[in-house]
């Protein structure tokens, strides 16, 4: 029976290992459960899975739960998060939004307990600490990333042989074969609309705009210790392969399946073995054996990703080149700027051209810990807010 702390438990990611949890209650329990704002979600879940912990956002909240169940241990708040972080249990699935995933992270970690990773913002801002910290402590950082999943498949049973590239793929987005002009009036709404993804706001956006293929590349990186040059994007709108490893005989490995993330979460919760999923309904009413219908998919195709387009991938790439703090700007910029856009503030090209502004303007530094990285995004924040001045 393995003991899982779920972090963002009301989310898409947390709400589909809970439901991997539950029809595997035989491999599974869960520690704890945390949410920020989806209270009344959390109570839902707390009744069905009975947690010995959860965190959420705001103080009034936890007054609210607590008085609802007077044996669970309830914290909020951020050091609620790297507290709850600390308890007792085997796995912990990262599943929280941007950099608040880092610090409770690395409390895991500290603590020996295996990481199942959904939050690429963890690697994007802390790559070198957190994974100099797991082999320091012996900790599997097991990726829930479909892509990174699929490398991490495609890796196994290759120890040692020696990777010539890794292919990371991407869907494109909704924006796919678009001119950048083209872009500057698209809504919210429109930005929103993935085509083949079902997602949280912030990762939707983040596709739209490609930037979510950067940090994608900045987290193959760290999880795989492969440079930047050697991780090459694929745009393939089918999004049926998930990411491909080339060895240095030119052999190519890629891994395969139905977008549908519950297989990199039970793969990651369940390591090294794999979970029976049951059959998915959710696919637009269409019954499905679990299995993938290749005749049904039809071509599968692959382009170069348009980085005149889409700006991001190259300021990803750049961020990564300078190392130190120009990930954490690059991060702390995009995430601010993604919410500016979600409320109406900005305009969607604003999000491309404000992190490049910040990233010029950010003097260089080299993070050492996390309250140094946390300082680094409240200031990239802070500078993305004023439109890129210092
Ligand atoms: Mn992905």
């Amino acid at each position: 029976m393995k003991k899982v702390l779920i972090m963002g438990s009301t989310g898409s990611i947390g709400t589909q290992a809970l439901e991997i949890i539950r029809n595997n209650s035989a491999g599974f329990s869960v520690a704890g459960l945390t949410c920020r704002s989806r209270v009344d979600d959390l109570i839902v879940q707390i009744r069905e899975f009975a947690p010995e912990a959860v965190c959420v956002g705001k103080a009034e909240d936890a007054e609210k739960v607590q008085a609802l169940f007077p044996d669970l241990d309830v914290y909020y708040g951020e050091d609620g998060l790297v507290q709850i972080a600390s308890m007792d249990c085997d796995i912990v699935l990262n599943s929280l939004l941007g950099i608040s995933g880092l610090a409770p992270t690395y409390e895991a970690i500290s603590r020996g307990r295996d990481i199942a990773l959904a939050n690429k913002e963890t690697l994007v801002t802390g790559g070198r600490l957190i994974t100099d910290l797991c082999r320091e402590k012996g900790v599997r950082l097991l990726p829930v990333d479909s892509e990174h999943s699929a490398i991490f498949q495609c890796l196994e049973g290759n120890k040692d042989r020696q990777v010539r590239r890794i292919l990371l793929t991407a869907s494109g987005g909704p924006f796919r074969g678009r001119s950048y002009e083209s872009m500057k009036g698209v809504t919210v709404e429109q930005a929103l609309a993935h085509p083949n993804w079902s997602m949280g706001s912030k990762i939707t956006i983040d596709s739209a705009t490609m930037m979510n293929k950067g940090l994608e590349v900045i987290e193959a990186k760290w999880l795989f210790d492969v440079p930047a040059e050697r991780i090459d994007i694929h745009v393939h709108p089918q999004s049926i392969v998930h990411s491909m490893v080339e060895f240095m005989d030119g052999s190519v490995m890629a891994q395969m399946g139905r977008p549908d993330m519950k297989i990199p979460i039970g793969l990651a919760l369940n390591y090294p073995d794999r979970l029976e999923l049951l059959p998915d309904f959710s696919e637009e009413g269409r019954e499905t054996d679990g299995s993938l219908d290749l005749f049904a998919a039809g071509s599968l195709t692959f382009e170069k990703p348009d980085r005149k387009v889409f700006r991001c991938i190259d300021l990803a790439y750049r961020a990564l080149a300078e190392g130190g703090s120009a990930p954490v700007v690059m991060n702390g910029a995009n995430e601010e700027l993604v919410a500016m856009f979600l409320a109406g503030k900005i305009g969607f090209l604003d999000i491309p051209e404000t992190i490049e502004r910040v990233m010029d303007a950010y003097p260089h530094s080299e993070p050492s810990n996390v309250e140094e990285i946390l300082a680094i995004d409240k200031e990239a924040r802070r500078m993305a807010r004023s439109g890129g001045e210092k």
